[in-house]
């Protein structure tokens, strides 16, 4: 890890568990950042290193490809359909596995775009977080980007959704595990315990709840349930059967 000082600049002094602070800023951050930013050198990095360093960090985390669909293509394939139906999604995204992937490889313009639960990085936030920002703002639609086991947290939201008839459309990562722990168990060489599950049809269960569901393991069905779902007033889910062989590398890639 390279020794560099570092400044905390946030609302509230909370000392984080994963660094030393040397320096703190607290208080207002729009405010402080104001008073902060004139006293700042002009950085010696031009647009062209960052963006060369950007393209060097996302094909590190290239999902490797496999036998079904990757998370990548999930998220990619996503925001292709989403210029194509004319929309601008805003998504949200949850804990696990899926969310490297969909931070990586979503692309957004403004705050507020991606929502997600930092620091806390609690499972079962996509979906309420998704009905949330729907009923804020609801002719924007919503993705709601998730692995199974945060989705089984909160499963009952989907009725929510459904009966506040918002405009989200939901995307579950189904991959019979919570990957992030048993990725973690196989790196201490442990037996994978409570880990592992049957994987569960979640599109059955959102037509019982009377929304619109499909189930895709092919590329081209889920291009297909993307088209159909950017169409659809109400909440839509799409079951993905993804193919997880590529966490355990993407995730060397990033935590090392
Ligand atoms: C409420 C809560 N419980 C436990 C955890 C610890 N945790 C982080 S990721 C994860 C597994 C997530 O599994 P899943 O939703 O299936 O996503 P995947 O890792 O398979 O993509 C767990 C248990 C957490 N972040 N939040």
């Amino acid at each position: 890890m390279a020794a560099l000082p570092v400044i905390d600049i946030a609302t509230m002094h909370h000392e984080p568990h994963y660094t030393s602070i040397d320096c703190g800023v607290y208080g207002s951050i729009a405010n402080n950042l104001e008073l902060l930013i004139p006293q700042c050198e002009q950085s010696a990095w031009s647009a062209n290193e960052i963006a060369a360093l950007r393209e060097k960090m996302l094909a590190a985390l290239a999902y490797p490809n496999g036998d079904g669909i990757g998370p990548q293509e999930v998220v990619v394939l996503a925001g292709i359909e989403a210029r194509n139906a004319g929309v601008d999604p805003r998504i949200t995204v949850d804990a696990g596995a899926h969310m490297f992937s969909a931070m990586a490889f979503w692309n957004c313009n403004e705050p507020m775009d991606v929502l997600i639960s930092n620091g806390l990085a609690t499972m079962a936030f996509a979906l309420p977080a998704a009905i949330a920002a729907a009923l804020h703002e609801p002719e924007r639609p919503v993705i709601a980007i998730t692995g199974d086991g945060g989705l089984l947290m909160c499963l009952g939201e989907l009725l929510t959704a459904v009966q506040q008839r918002t405009r989200i459309i939901v995307i579950v990562l189904n991959d019979g595990s919570l990957s992030l722990i048993d990725i973690k168990q196989q790196q201490r060489e442990m037996q994978p315990r409570g880990v592992r599950w049957e994987r569960p049809d979640f599109a059955e269960i959102m037509n019982g709840f009377g929304g619109r569901g499909f189930r895709v393991s092919e590329t081209s069905d889920y291009e297909k349930a993307l088209v159909e779902a950017f169409r659809e007033p109400g909440p839509v889910l799409i079951d993905v059967v993804i193919d997880p062989h590529g966490y355990p590398q993407q995730i060397k890639a990033l935590r090392g």
